[in-house]
């Protein structure tokens, strides 16, 4: 196995050094990310030193090394999963023809985009989450959402090597346009939807990373099925990392049910706010809010750009490999959510351009595992309210919704019902005012805001009252 070379400058397992021309591309790229890093990436913090983990190998076991070290120092790397020997193709039209090591010239331009929207979506979360370092609730939560920042710009890294790699001239203009875009820029902004969206505070935070880095997981997935073998074992690597930002999400908003929870059975009162808590009905808005834009980013449910990406073999399903269907799905259907009128049906389509909502379903059920173990953290506090998944049609600004009006039960609604009703269901600027007012830092070791319980266990085994990051 290519071990991963720290002396280097750019650390890799790659042989970057056999490729000069390659090596040259990244090194002129290097200090344009570590501009935009230093200008877009976390305010404040960036002398500190953070107990962060690096990769020393791909491997599943021993990849993650922990130290402390300042951001801007952060290994950033080029890291692919091991090679797997004869792999062929899953899926498609090539099904079964050997994995591509370069890029098939008429398939360049359509896998050019896939990998520059992948790639845009990784500066633009760092973009969105830059402010939050200042309103920690603890060192412990400080920690871990820089250790999600420096792997999102590690996946930027992942994707600025393949249009680097196999794109030529293309790629490296790519490359450079995925440091200019900015979130939420008007002339300039990301590509898709969620990522332009704010993250104000660290409810969204958590939000984000528990629905909206799950679509990553979801579309990661998808490409580490890819017949362009590069890209394969580059989305394989960079899932182990997503699962740790996953684990932020779910315990953070895990913590916050059960601080909440705490505080109604303290003070015998669904009304935590004068306690300085999250009530339950202001979380469940969130996490409508957060789970509708992160559906969107599945896109329609009929697609001809998501039959053409499976067709191809660039994009598969959701553990294609697993699957025991012929893996070319021309003549298959797949039950899909309509719109008839003022109803939402489910009729069988043509599964190929069915896709996204396929990938869509896996990923809904996925959040609902989740949503079932806050439920439970409620139940055992003897309080009986339960967290729910709004209906996919909910919110949506993408797809057949979203000429629509839906409710969180799936009914479609008028103008009126809707506007009379959208405050209970999403958050309002009152909501994002008393969020933000919770929003004061908390610095002193073991120490963690009030609105949030402590963590059960810390990070690598060291004790949630460690000094996760040196402010001192
Ligand atoms: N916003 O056929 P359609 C992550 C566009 S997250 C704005 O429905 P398609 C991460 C679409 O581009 C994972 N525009 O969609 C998480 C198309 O434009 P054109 C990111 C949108 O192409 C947290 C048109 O609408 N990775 O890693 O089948 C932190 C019609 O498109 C949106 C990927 O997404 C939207 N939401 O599917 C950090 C994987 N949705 O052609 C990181 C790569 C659609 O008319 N991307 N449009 O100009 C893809 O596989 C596909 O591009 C999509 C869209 C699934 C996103
Ligand atoms: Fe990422
Ligand atoms: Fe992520």
């Amino acid at each position: 196995m290519a071990g991963i070379d720290y002396l280097e400058r750019i650390p890799n397992n790659v042989n970057l050094a056999e490729n000069r021309r390659l090596q040259r591309a990244l090194e002129e790229w290097q200090p344009k990310f570590l501009e935009w890093w230093t200008d877009m990436g976390p305010v404040g913090f960036q002398a500190r030193e953070v107990y962060l983990r690096t990769a020393t190998s791909v491997d599943a076991q021993g990849w993650a090394q922990f130290g402390f070290v300042t951001m801007p120092e952060y290994r950033w790397g080029i890291f692919l999963a091991e090679p797997e020997p004869g792999r062929t193709i899953g899926f498609g039209d090539h099904k079964g023809r050997p994995a591509w090591q370069e890029i098939p010239g008429e398939h360049r331009g359509v896998l050019r985009r896939l990998i520059v929207t992948q790639g845009d979506t990784e500066p633009a979360s760092v973009e969105q989450q830059r402010h939050l370092g200042r309103t920690c609730p603890s060192l412990y939560d400080l920690r871990n959402i820089f250790q999600v920042n420096v792997e999102e710009g590690r996946h930027l890294w992942a994707m600025v090597y393949l249009l680097d790699a196999y794109f030529g001239r293309d790629g490296r203009e790519e490359s450079e346009a995925l440091l200019q875009r900015r979130s939420g820029d008007r002339d300039r902004p990301r590509i898709l939807g969620a990522f332009n969206e704010k993250t104000p505070d660290w409810l969204s935070f958590f939000m984000f990373t528990y629905f909206t880095d799950r679509d990553g997981k979801y579309q990661l997935a998808s490409l580490a099925e890819s017949g362009f073998d590069p890209l394969s074992r580059t989305c394989r690597f960079m899932l182990t990392e997503e699962a740790h930002h996953m684990f932020v999400g779910e315990t953070g908003i895990g913590r916050i049910v059960q601080r909440t929870c705490e505080l109604m059975r303290e003070h015998k009162t669904d009304d935590v706010r004068p306690h300085g808590g999250i009530d339950l009905p202001t979380l469940q808005r969130y996490l409508n809010f957060h789970f509708s834009v992160s559906v969107d980013l599945f896109g329609s449910e009929i697609s001809t750009n998501a039959a053409n990406f499976y067709t191809m073999g660039l994009k598969g399903r959701f553990e294609e490999t697993k699957k025991t269907d012929d893996h070319r799905l021309k003549t298959a259907t797949y039950p899909v959510a309509e719109l008839d009128g003022e109803r939402i049906v489910t009729r069988e389509e043509p599964a190929l351009p069915s896709l996204n909502e396929r990938l869509r379903d896996d990923y809904v059920e996925d959040c609902a595992r989740g949503v079932a173990r806050w439920n439970q953290i409620i139940r055992k506090a003897g309080i009986d309210v339960e967290l729910k998944l709004p209906h996919r049609a909910f919110h949506r600004a993408i797809g057949a919704f979203a000429e629509v009006r839906v409710s969180p039960d799936g009914r479609v609604l008028s103008e009126a019902e809707w506007d009379a009703k959208k405050h209970e269901w999403l958050p309002s600027e009152a909501d994002a005012a008393y969020v933000g007012s919770l929003m004061q830092p908390v610095t002193e070791r073991g120490k963690f805001a009030n609105w949030i319980a402590p963590p059960a266990r810390g990070i690598n085994g060291q004790p949630t009252d460690f000094e996760y990051v040196r402010l001192a």
